[in-house]
């Protein structure tokens, strides 16, 4: 009997504007025509109920005190965290458009504890490999739509910028550091190159938990 391979948890972070959908979608249409299983996804997830709420937050329609946002985040995730092993486990895999390294990250920019940002993270699944486009945040916002929601200030993005440096150094046996001001073509070469190296090995290794 044939034993079921599982699918690689591959996320993307980075600041906003960053080319992070732009590098997810690439990558699940790469993995798709070579026919292997993939499934994208992104969070927040805005469809649930929980997720209602955070996109009237972050379209400032809605205020909400930090430490709440911050719970609603998290709470985002672990509500899809059965439906990801599932996946995982049959085989599929999830390219992922932020995770919980954005939760800490933007949160601990605003000034919450970095420690208690990372608490409610924990038991969460862990990716299999982290691909962090990091770019300086000036050059960001001359992209498209730049300053529309909540946190696309440059002040704020700095700040979470560091928090990313921060995260990136202490993960980084998992997470790989791209320079997201090359072109969409350049990068995406780049993080193909990794992805399919990590494909590879996953297969014989078990999920991992934060
Ligand atoms: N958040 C999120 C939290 O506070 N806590 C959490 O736990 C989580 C999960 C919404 C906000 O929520 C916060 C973080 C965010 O502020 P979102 O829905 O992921 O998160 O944000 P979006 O607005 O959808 O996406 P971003 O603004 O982050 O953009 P992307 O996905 O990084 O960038 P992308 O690919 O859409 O590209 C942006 C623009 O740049 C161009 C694209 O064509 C596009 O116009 N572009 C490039 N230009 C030049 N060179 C390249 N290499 C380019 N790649 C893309
Ligand atoms: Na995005």
């Amino acid at each position: 009997m044939s034993v079921v391979k599982r699918g690689a948890f591959i996320v993307f972070e980075g600041c906003d504007r960053s080319g992070k959908t732009t590098q997810s979608r690439l990558l699940a249409e790469l993995l798709k025509s070579k026919g292997i299983a993939t499934v994208s996804m992104n969070f927040p997830e805005r469809s649930s109920s929980i997720g209602q709420v955070i996109n009237s937050y972050l379209t400032n329609s809605k205020d909400l005190p930090d430490e709440v946002i911050h719970l609603m985040f998290s709470a985002n995730r672990w509500e899809h965290m059965n439906q990801i092993k599932q996946q995982l486990l049959k085989g599929t895999t999830l390219i992922v458009d932020r995770y919980s390294y954005s939760g800490v990250a933007y949160s601990a920019a605003k000034g919450l504890d970095f420690d208690w940002c990372y608490a409610p993270e924990k038991g969460l699944l862990k990716p299999d490999a982290v691909f962090y486009l990091k770019t300086s945040v000036d050059s960001l916002t001359n992209r498209g739509q730049y300053g529309e929601e909540r946190y696309e200030k440059v002040e704020f993005q700095s700040r979470v910028a560091q928090v990313f440096d921060r995260i990136c150094y202490r993960e980084a046996s998992y997470w790989h550091q791209f320079d997201a001001s090359q072109s969409a073509e350049d990068l995406h070469s780049r993080i193909t190159s990794i992805a399919e190296d990590l494909l590879q090995k996953v297969e014989a290794q078990p999920l991992d938990t934060l």
